[in-house]
Formats: C-alpha cells, structure tokens, sequence
C-alpha cells in the first residue's frame, strides 16, 4: 500500500464529500494544508482578509448551496476571531465544517505562541466539537464531521487539525461520505391530531419557519395555507423565504417585541408553526407574547425547538417537505364543504387586506423619495422597484428594514437570506458567499453603515475573485436602531438629547474611496431616483459594486 500523508488524506476527504471550495486565512500551523492545495486544483481555497469575514462568507455559502461550507482558520486568535460569526451560523443552522490548525502535539506541553486547547473555544457554538490525534483517525473524524453538519437539524461543527497529523504519513484508509436521509415523515397519529385541530379552527394562523426554506417546502406549505385559509407571517427573526412573499395570503415578517406579538396572536384561534421559532423576541416584556390557552401545533426538523418556551398541543418532529402532504391529505378528509367556504372566504379577506397595506406602502416609500437625504423607506421601495424577478436579497438593513418583506418580492426559498443570530457584520460577506452559491442570480446585499464596518475586509474577497455582488450600503452614518432603543428608554439620553457612541459621522466614513481602495467599484447615491439606474448597471456589469445611499438620520418617532 502507498503512504498518504495526513494533508492529502484531507483533501481527498473533503473532495469524497463534495467539497469544492475551502474559505480560509492561514497562519504558520496551516501551513501543511496550504502547501497540500498547491498540487490540488479540484478544491479552491477562498481568501479573506479577517476570519469573521471567512465565516460568514462561508456560512453565506452554505445557506444558499446546502452543501458543506469548509472553513480554515488559524489556531487560538484566528478562531476566537471566528466566533461571532460562528454564532450566527450556528444560529441559522447552516451547514458548516470549521477547522483551525493546530501546532505539533508534541510542542504543546511548552504553551507555544498561539496555542490554546481549541475544541473547548468552539464547543458552545458548534454540534460536534474534537481533536484529530493520529492519522488513522483523520478520514473517520472528517467525514462525521461532515454527516453532522450536513444532518438535520443541520449545523456548524469544528475540528482541530494538528501539524503534525497533517505532516504525518502512512497508510491511510480513506473511508467514504454518509448523509442522513432528511425526509422524515412526521408521526402518523400526530399528523392526524393536528389536522383535526385544523380542520375545526375558524382562525388558523401560520408562522412560516427557517425549515420550510430548507426543506423546500413552499409548494406543500402554500397548498395547507389555502386549504385552511390561514394568513401566513415569516417567524420573527426570518433568515430565510420561508414562505413566497407574492402569495396573496402572506402578511409579512411576525412582530419581535412581546406586545405586537400578543396582538396579532390574539385574533387566531389556532397557531400552526411550520419550522418557525416559538418565539425569538428581542426586547424583554411584562406582557406575555403567547395569548393564554391558545392552541399550538408545531412542527420542526429540530426537537429542541419544540414546545421550548411554551406548551404546544401537538408536537411534531418531521421535515415539512414530507409531512406537510400527510397533513393535507388529513385535512382534505375532515374539512366540510362549510369549512372549505369559509377557508376560501377568509383567503379573500386576507387578499384584499394584504393588497390594501400594500398599495398604501407603496405610495407612502414614492412620496418619500422625494425628498433628500431619502428615508429608508424610500430607498426600500426603490431598490424593490428596480430588482429583477431572480434577485436574491441578503438583508442586514437593521433599522432601515421597513417595509422591506412586504416591498420586495421573494418568491422561491433561496431568494432571500438575513441575519439570524443577531451578530451584525454578517450580511456583506454572507452576500459574497451567497453569490458564489448562486452565480447565475444577481445577489444584492442591503447592509447598514455600522455593520459594514465590522468586516468590510471583505470586499477585497469580492474583487479577487470578480464575484459581481451589489453591496447597497444604507448609510445613516450611525447606529441608528440603538438611537432609536435609546431614546425609547426615556433616560438621560432622552432628556439631554445626547447618545454616546452611537454616531458615525465625525468623520464620516467613506464607503466610495472605501470600497475602491479593496477593489470594488463604487457609487455614492443621494437621491432614491438615482438607485433604480445605479442597481442596474451594477448588476449588468462585470464584478462587484458597492452603492454608498445616503439617508435621513433621524430617530425619533415622527
Ligand atoms: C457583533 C455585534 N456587535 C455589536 C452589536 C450591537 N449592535 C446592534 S445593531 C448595531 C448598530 C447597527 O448599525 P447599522 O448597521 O448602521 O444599522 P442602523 O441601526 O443604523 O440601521 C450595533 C452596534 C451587535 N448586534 N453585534
Ligand atoms: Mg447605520
């Protein structure tokens, strides 16, 4: 048998499982690997300049692909820079094989520089957390590695690779991939229970959850929406197009904040939570979001999601592709003819009310672009105007997000992905990793000012690798939702009219000379009229463009 070494055994691995691409930054333990991808040309290492950017361009990837998104960065400061991205993946369940180098086991005892025991730093974040310590166990470890993260409920996990594991050379035995089977039906007797509890409501509600993108499931969904005539919202902190946004019955993203929450949950009889979160809120609240004795049905690919926070009726653990057509079928078998006019009745009641806020949305962000520095709003229903139908939106809009799922159209489950974790510095390279993912749709990201500046290295991973990205920036020149959350506590801030470290103006940070030192054309837009025109030469144009649009930066409410 011919010797492998350790870094040739990996590479193989990861091409057995798929893996095209490697998003990294290397330091002196991944020296090894790098030295292996010189003679590997089926794997593309992909370079970012900060390792918070090397994730979230991954994670950005794996979201918009399903497949592994491999990440390479180094040892103890390399990872700990990772980690906050390494949140939000975890956060939005993407699929992702973290490693970091490790040096020499055998130097380890001395506490060289850069070492920490790693696996430790990764396992809060992570489902599967470990060591590789001899090469014989590197094929085994790497390929669970990859069946964990890709198996659902799907999520990052982490490896350590040593130096000298890579270095070492023997007889290796390679292995081969396994994937769980994801279409797990969900339990027959549950399935029936809940269309029982549906079949009797007069006002079903439907939270459109993460999993039903995932498991592209919008066709069964829309199919048990208008069978039961159910308004459809997007859960909460909706990272994903979890149900299509032009569908008459789809009413826009679920409240965050307890009380909104209360209300519109008080007017169903019935909550049924496709994947949905139960509930993520963002602010604490003495109102408690779930009405008292509401019924619950929910279903979800991950069982800790369910009946986490609150009592569900029926608790189904399935993968909503599978499930939802049992359900259906259930249904089609208990609804009355009464039912079924009632259902159709309601969807109309629901069509013309979407269609009304809609309309008055619409006109509110034309009125708005006329004046100047434009709202948010404005901007919104300009950029929506102007985008074509196979755009894929990545949202880090923060405060400027009004509007935003009701205006822009996303229709099938990669067209739109957004912030999940809540770990900001994610959207602009997440944009990146989404357009590689997808290089046949334009990918537009709409990132707020403050949280470009976490990780705008990586326009300089857009220009290298002629990835023709639109990068809009929605430039407040401040941090502006933490203005607004300030002022709302009616504090000192409040009366002196004084918020500390939460304007971004002095100086202002320009984007243009920003972008265009990394690389990447640029535009500066101070009028929404102008932000049609510019989207389109964008995304005619070869390689990335960043549109720098000036907004209004008040706070307050009107
Ligand atoms: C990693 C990280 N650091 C800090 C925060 C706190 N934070 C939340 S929103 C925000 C400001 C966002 O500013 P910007 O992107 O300009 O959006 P705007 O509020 O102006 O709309 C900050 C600092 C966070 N969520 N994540
Ligand atoms: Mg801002």
């Amino acid at each position: 048998m011919p010797l492998t070494s350790g870094k040739r055994a990996f590479l193989d691995v990861l091409k057995q499982e798929g893996v095209e691409y490697m998003f990294g930054n290397p330091g002196t333990t991944e020296l090894p690997l790098m030295d292996g991808l010189a003679e590997e040309p089926a794997l593309t290492y992909v370079l970012a300049l900060q390792e918070a950017a090397v994730v979230a361009i991954a994670d950005g990837y794996a979201q918009a692909s399903g497949k592994l998104g491999v990440v390479s960065v180094h040892v103890a400061p390399g990872l700990g820079n990772a980690l906050g991205m390494l949140y939000d993946a975890q956060k939005a369940a993407s699929p992702l094989l973290v490693t970091a180098g490790q040096h020499d086991q055998t130097f380890n005892v001395t506490e060289p520089i850069l070492w920490a025991d790693l696996p430790p730093i990764a396992r809060p974040f992570v489902k599967w957390s470990a060591e590789v310590r001899r090469l014989e166990d590197l094929p085994r470890l790497v390929h669970r590695a990859a069946k964990t993260a890709l198996a659902p409920p799907t999520g990052p996990v982490f490896l350590s690779l040593p130096a000298d594991v890579l270095q070492a050379e023997g007889v290796v035995e390679l292995g081969a991939p396994t994937r769980v089977a994801p279409r797990v039906r969900g339990d027959r007797a549950a399935v029936e229970a809940a269309a029982e509890m549906l079949a009797r409501a007069s006002r079903p509600l439907i939270l459109a959850g993460d999993a039903v993108a995932q498991s592209d499931a919008h066709a069964e969904l829309v199919a048990v929406a208008e069978a039961i005539g159910a308004p459809v919202y997007a859960e909460g902190v909706a990272n994903t197009a979890s149900f299509p946004t032009s569908h008459p019955l789809f009413r826009g993203a679920f409240a965050r904040i307890a009380p909104a929450v209360r209300q519109i949950l008080s007017e169903a009889d019935v909550l049924f939570s496709v994947g949905g979160d139960l509930l993520t809120l963002s602010l604490p609240s003495d109102i408690d979001p779930m009405p008292h004795g509401l019924d619950v049905i929910h279903l979800d690919t991950d069982p800790w999601e369910l009946g986490k926070n609150y009592p569900t009726s029926v608790a189904i653990l399935g993968d909503p592709k599978a499930t939802l057509p049992d359900l259906l079928a259930a249904l089609e078998s208990r609804v009355t003819s009464a039912k079924r006019q009632q259902a159709r009745e309601r969807l109309e009641t629901v069509r013309v009310a979407r269609a009304r806020s809609l309309d008055e949305l619409r006109a509110r962000a034309r009125a708005e672009a006329q004046r100047t520095p434009m709202t948010s709003l404005a901007a919104i229903g300009a950029v929506a105007e102007a985008l074509p139908r196979e755009a894929v939106v990545v949202d880090e809009s923060i405060s400027s997000s009004g509007g935003l799922r009701n205006l822009i159209a996303s229709d099938d489950p990669q067209s739109f992905f957004g912030l999940r974790g809540g770990g900001i510095g994610w959207g602009l390279p997440a944009a990146i990793g989404v357009q590689l993912a997808l290089p046949d749709r334009p990918v537009v990201g709409l990132i707020g000012d403050g949280s470009a500046m976490y990780t705008c290295q990586a326009l300089w991973t857009a220009a290298r690798y002629r990835l023709g990205v639109t990068f809009v920036i929605l430039n407040n020149s401040s941090y502006r939702i933490l203005k607004q959350r300030t002022h709302a506590m009616k504090g000192h801030s409040y009366q002196a009219d004084h918020y500390v470290a939460m304007d971004l103006d002095n100086p202002r940070v320009d984007f243009v000379r920003l972008a265009e030192s990394l690389g990447v054309r640029a535009e500066r837009i101070e009028k929404a009229g102008d932000i049609g025109p510019a989207l389109g030469r964008a995304i005619a144009g070869q390689g990335p463009t960043l549109l720098d649009v000036e907004l209004d930066r008040s706070f307050k409410p009107a």
